[in-house]
């Protein structure tokens, strides 16, 4: 018991930072060549003022399971930089969660709402709550507890959360009450939010499609190629990865894979969307390993079954991958797999699933690499549109978000392929990103003064 305790307290306190120090590393080495090019950068401090978050506020968060047994997590939001409106970002349930995993994501944040052209800060926050096999009743009296230690911190113009791993719209709906009773208000605090309250249309399905919208985009333009037909892997079961299989899916692809941290599905037919959401869209998300049982002709590859540094999913050959899972899913061995595997394109869901040496290798090589904090910003958008609709009280329809989310994705799109060309570097998007995302926050941060 003692053990356990001095553990957590170990992890808490001296937080892991190794993906915080990933992300600032790959943005600061894209920027060099900039940096030099207005001497404002370097006397407003904006790199020292840009990597170091406005605030961490870490909770502790109390609660009580079906025996009323009392269990403690911490509870975390990091307020990175409101340079360009209110903070936002996702809030993480899962039993990994540092302030080092939050400050990497929050400041990816920061960049990727940069990139959507819209008024959004950077944020991100979470739990190392464990949601995997806790009653409904459970989940709800967590999301209450972390509530009622968050809900000074944020607000409508202050700070708006939303999900991300292990939070979706029950979540959402159990956050948003709490904040409600606690003080007297109904504004669109959250996004991602059951549409009976005020949630968007679409916004379920935001992060998923955009990804597919910002793929077709960037092949269309750079290889005159579309998805009709193709062989695409995905990864992840959750939110993103399904969507995006559903958008594949709708535009003529065949999305042959999914994953969970337990294993892998290989159905060379296409991957069964009714089948998949039946196990992983309830309470208790249940083990890839039923979908072998429930669907003849499809491969079940547990994750056993491989060495640590590759992944089943990335051995398969496919014209484009998906990445949606989490951080660094997808090696530097499995890069040189998808590209002997004649791999054209690689389009991130997932927040930096993908190692620095694997992107450095598909730059070189020509593989279409297009970073998550690009092609993953539809969901994000699509919270700022829930955020519009909540504040001016109305209701836009479905065919009105999925046009908004396309034409943003494909404005993603040429802004950062257009940043890459003027900078010199053409293809590399991951440049064309930070510099483009880096110029629009920069100028606010110097704007606003200090
Ligand atoms: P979900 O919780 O809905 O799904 C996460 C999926 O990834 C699950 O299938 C989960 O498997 C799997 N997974 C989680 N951790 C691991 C791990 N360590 N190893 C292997 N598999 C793992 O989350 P989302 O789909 O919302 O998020 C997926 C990714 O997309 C994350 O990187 C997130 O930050 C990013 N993202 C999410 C957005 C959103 O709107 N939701 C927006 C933009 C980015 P299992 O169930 O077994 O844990
Ligand atoms: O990583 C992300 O962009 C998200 N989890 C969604 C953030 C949001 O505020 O919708």
């Amino acid at each position: 018991m003692v053990e356990k305790i001095l553990a957590n307290l170990e992890k808490s306190t001296c937080a892991v930072d190794n993906t915080f120090l990933q992300a600032v590393s790959e943005v600061l080495t894209s920027l060099e060549p900039i940096i030099k090019s207005d001497p404002r950068y370097e006397q407003f401090a904006i790199l020292e003022r840009l990597v170091t978050p406005d605030r961490v506020l870490q909770f502790k968060v109390q609660w009580l399971d079906d025996n009323n047994q009392v269990h403690i997590n911490n509870g975390y939001r990091i307020q990175f930089n409101n340079s360009l409106g209110p903070y936002k970002g996702g809030l993480r349930f899962h039993p990994s969660v540092t302030t080092g995993m939050l400050k990497f994501l929050a400041f990816e944040q920061i960049f990727k709402n940069s990139l959507t052209g819209l008024p959004i800060g950077g944020a991100k926050g979470g739990s190392d709550f464990d949601p995997k096999g806790k009653s409904d009743f459970e989940i709800m009296r967590f999301c209450r507890a972390f509530m009622r230690e968050l809900y000074p911190f944020i607000g409508a113009r202050v700070d708006v959360p939303a999900g991300d791993i292990g939070v979706g719209s029950r979540e959402i709906g159990y956050l948003f009450g709490e904040y409600k009773r606690m003080t007297h208000t109904y504004d669109g605090v959250l996004s991602g939010k059951p549409y009976a309250f005020g949630g968007s249309l679409m916004r379920p399905q935001a992060t998923g499609y955009g990804v597919v919208y910002f793929a077709k985009e960037m092949l269309k333009e750079e290889l005159q190629e579309s998805l009709e037909g193709k062989v695409c892997t995905v990864s992840g079961a959750g939110n993103v990865a399904i969507h995006t299989i559903e958008k594949l899916q709708q535009l003529g692809a065949l999305a042959v894979t999914c994953s969970d941290s337990e294993g892998s599905i290989y159905d060379p037919r296409g991957i069964d969307l009714h089948v998949l959401r039946e196990l992983k869209e309830n309470t208790y998300r249940l083990s890839l390993r039923e979908y072998a049982i429930r669907v003849p002709g499809s491969v079940y590859i547990p994750k056993s079954e491989y060495l640590e540094k590759t992944h089943a999913i990335w051995q398969i050959p496919c014209f484009a991958a998906f990445p949606c899972a989490t951080q660094n899913e997808l090696t530097l061995l499995d890069a040189k797999k998808l590209l002997e595997n004649g791999c054209v394109a690689v389009v991130e869901g997932a927040n930096m699933p993908t190692e620095p040496e694997a992107i450095e290798l598909f730059i070189r090589e020509g593989v279409l690499f297009s970073p998550g904090k690009a092609s993953n910003a539809g969901g994000v958008a699509v919270s700022e549109f829930e955020m519009s609709q909540n504040a001016s009280m109305e209701k836009w329809d479905f065919e009105k978000v999925d046009r908004k989310l396309d034409e943003l994705m494909r404005q993603i799109y040429k802004r950062i392929a257009l940043t890459a060309k003027e900078y010199g570097v053409e293809r590399n998007f991951v440049d064309g990103a930070n510099i483009a995302a880096f110029k629009r926050v920069a100028e606010a941060m110097i704007l606003e003064g200090v």
